[in-house]
């Protein structure tokens, strides 16, 4: 091995011996961003590694998102929903009055507190939507020239998969090959997002009660084009200035998100290259090593980074890491594009959203290969105080002063290789020493809501029929959806684990994506000897029987219309009422941030679920428009939305809401029967 110069340092307890020439570096490099002193990194994540890293960042003197919240606060006027900057009379502040019968503050134009708070929430749900539907299209244009068979690699991998969505769309599945099938597929997916009239394909799939209110209260999406630009025509100044109706548009976006962009982004993912199935994998900073060519893909789209795990392991690739002192090649993930490549190939995950500084902290990263979404533009000023190559690929996302390798789609093993031997040839520049975390954790993930069913049925009969009769038994006592990203604002990953446990803890199974999945795998969540270790009773057995985890990693963000799904299938299956809002079942982000997470909230409210989220929430400048997404939506729509800071009390509130549930459809007394099965055990069990 090439003496590079790097000196391991052990675990959070390295030396006092700075980088060489690092603190120079970091000073110009960082010199637009505030070094402040960080105090207690415990205060900051729950995290051991995360900790490990705040104070390594520290020593040295690099700014990161966690001194950056200390130093500078949320402008709490648009925090909580009350600027409006929509046209250039303004902006103008409508915060609450401060005194009892002070006359409400309106905008220049008029605009009320409500219409004030409500466009600005509409505008969050658009660009959510946005993001995931663009997110979606690109890979329905890619998956359309695979099918074509232009694409070298890519092709139909889950054929089952194909024929079922190719069934969902209508499609005579008997009478067409299985290239006609995808290419057609390919088609239709694509002109979803521009269709003008009618309704999403996908939006039919939602049991039929729900879909029979969508259409009663014109909440049914068309085109998801025509969905996110007319809510952007909508909070235009001086156009829809009802509360009511922006929250209606807003709804519509939403759905073409969820029943929409996302749901074709995770079909066509699966079609193309798998469908999950269970899989062990590894998480946190810990994974990356200080002898081999370390590479993270952060982002969200599978699309490059799942040629970039062939290419890691190519053969040729191996040789050239060696020539250049390596051992090997590391690959691993952040962010979202570490989810779909660890369901589908067991690749490891580096960290989640707030660990992405961090990654680059640690000395032996050899290139951030970023995509598209939640990447930090301070990762640029951080790699520039290392030898880190920052290499973006999306002509959609690039990054001042990152180096530029776009992804060609036409040819993504090509740009692959480039990426992964541009990392190749970054291992030796590397300078002072390595500071690797000894933190991981192992894994179980890659539930499917396919997965999920044919787990519980078993081979022959796959069902949700064990699930159901588990919730209708009462050993299980509802299900709750924790997805949603870290938040600088609260402490990275407490809020997730303290209300996942809670919800174990009264028998409620949780189903996880995103960043939220990655604080559970951290925390030894996700490995089927936690059910023994923080379920109640019921779940406890009922995840030992079938050799579960008790929190289900479904995906990535775009993979919450899965939850959608496996919902729906709960519905379908019978015994809980005939629409989602029947279900003892919540969802919630507790450290949510991005604009994406509002349109998932939305889309799951709009749905008929009870969704909570935590940290902050975008409204609260005006108590009339808070009342009705809080209280007003649940008549109308069956879900509404919640703000609860406290994790505890939010798993309360939920599962409070998931009894309410279980009194409707009358099953509440069995399970208080089972609560006493429980207690008499016990007492057998002690006497
Ligand atoms: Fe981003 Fe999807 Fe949020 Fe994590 S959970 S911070 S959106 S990576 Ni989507
Ligand atoms: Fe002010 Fe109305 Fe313009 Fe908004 S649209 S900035 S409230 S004048």
């Amino acid at each position: 091995m090439a003496d590079t110069g790097r000196k391991k340092s052990g675990d959070g307890t390295a030396g006092k011996k700075k980088m060489s020439g690092l603190k120079e570096m970091s000073g110009n490099a960082n010199a637009a961003l505030e070094t402040p002193d960080i105090k207690g990194a415990e205060a900051k994540s729950v995290c051991k590694a995360t900790q490990k890293m705040i104070r390594r960042a520290e020593e040295l003197q690099i700014s990161t998102v966690f001194g950056r919240a200390e130093s500078m606060k949320p402008c709490p006027i648009g925090a909580e929903g009350s600027c409006c900057k929509n046209c250039a009379m303004g902006p103008c502040r409508v915060p609450p009055s401060k005194k009892e019968g002070e006359p409400a503050k309106v905008g220049l134009c008029g605009a009320s507190a409500e219409t004030i708070a409500a466009r600005n929430f509409a505008r969050m749900v658009a660009a959510g939507s946005a993001a995931h539907s663009d997110h979606g299209r690109g890979v329905a244009e890619v998956f359309l020239l695979a099918a074509k068979g232009e694409i070298p690699g890519y092709g139909v991998k889950d054929v089952q998969k194909l024929l079922q969505v190719a069934l969902d769309f209508g499609l005579d599945v008997e009478h067409m090959g299985i290239k006609e099938l995808a290419v057609k597929v390919g088609e239709m997916a694509l002109a979803e997002f521009g269709r003008q009239e009618g309704e999403l394909l996908f939006a039919r799939m939602a049991p039929l009660k729900r879909q029979e209110l969508w259409r009663k209260l014109n909440l049914m999406p068309r085109g998801i084009d025509r969905e996110v630009v007319e809510l952007m025509h909508r909070t235009h100044m001086g156009v829809d200035q009802d509360y009511k109706n922006l929250t209606a548009q807003a709804a519509r976006a939403a759905l073409s998100d969820g029943w929409g962009g996302s749901m074709i982004a995770t079909e066509l993912q699966d079609i193309m290259f798998g469908t999950p199935v269970p899989i062990k994998g590894s998480i946190n900073l810990g994974v990356l090593k200080e002898d081999e060519v370390n590479i993270i893909v952060h982002g969200h789209e599978p699309l490059l980074s799942e040629m970039i795990v062939v290419a890691a392991q190519d053969p040729e690739m191996t040789k050239l890491a060696r020539e250049k002192g390596a051992q090997g090649i590391n690959l691993a993930g952040m962010c979202c594009t570490a989810n779909e490549i660890l369901m589908r190939h067991g690749i490891p995950i580096a960290g989640n959203f707030l660990q992405q500084e961090l990654a680059i902290v640690t000395g032996v990263l050899d290139a951030m290969v970023v995509d598209v979404q939640c990447e930090m533009q301070s990762m640029h000023s951080i790699a520039k105080c290392f030898h880190t190559e920052l290499i973006t690929t999306s002509p959609k996302a690039k990054i001042e002063g990152a180096r530029h390798m776009q992804f060609d789609e036409h040819d993504p093993i090509n740009t692959a290789k480039k990426i992964v031997a541009a990392a190749i040839e970054n291992f030796p520049r590397r300078t002072g020493e390595a500071f690797i975390p000894s933190d991981t954790n192992d894994m179980v993930v890659g539930f499917s809501h396919e997965t999920i069913n044919y787990l519980l049925g078993g081979t022959f009969r796959s069902s949700y029929r064990p699930l159901n009769d588990n919730i209708i038994g009462g050993r299980i006592r509802g299900i709750a959806g924790v997805v949603g990203c870290n938040n600088a604002r609260t402490v990275h990953d407490s809020d997730h684990l303290v209300l996942i446990k809670e919800l174990l803890k009264n028998d409620v199974i949780v189903l996880t994506t995103g960043c939220s999945a990655m604080a559970c795998g951290k925390a030894g969540l996700l490995v089927p000897e936690a059910a023994a270790k923080y379920c109640g009773s019921g779940l406890a057995e009922v995840c030992e029987a079938v050799g579960l985890p008790p929190v289900l990693h479904m995906g990535s963000c775009v993979d919450n219309s899965r939850i959608l799904m496996a919902a729906t299938a709960v519905v379908k299956e019978g015994g809980l009422g005939d629409d989602i809002s029947d279900l003892p079942a919540a969802g919630a982000a507790p450290e949510w941030m991005s604009e994406k997470a509002i349109s998932i909230g939305h889309y799951f409210v709009a749905s008929g679920v009870y969704t909570v989220f935590g940290t902050t929430f975008p409204t609260t400048g005006s108590r009339i428009y808070t009342e009705y997404l809080f209280k007003g939506l649940e008549e109308e729509w069956g879900g509404m939305w919640d703000f609860v800071a406290d994790p505890l009390e939010m798993a309360r509130k939920m599962i409070a809401h998931i009894d309410k549930k279980r009194k409707a459809l009358g099953i509440d007394k069995a399970r208080e029967r089972v609560l006493y099965d429980m207690a008499m055990r016990r007492e057998l069990e002690s006497a």
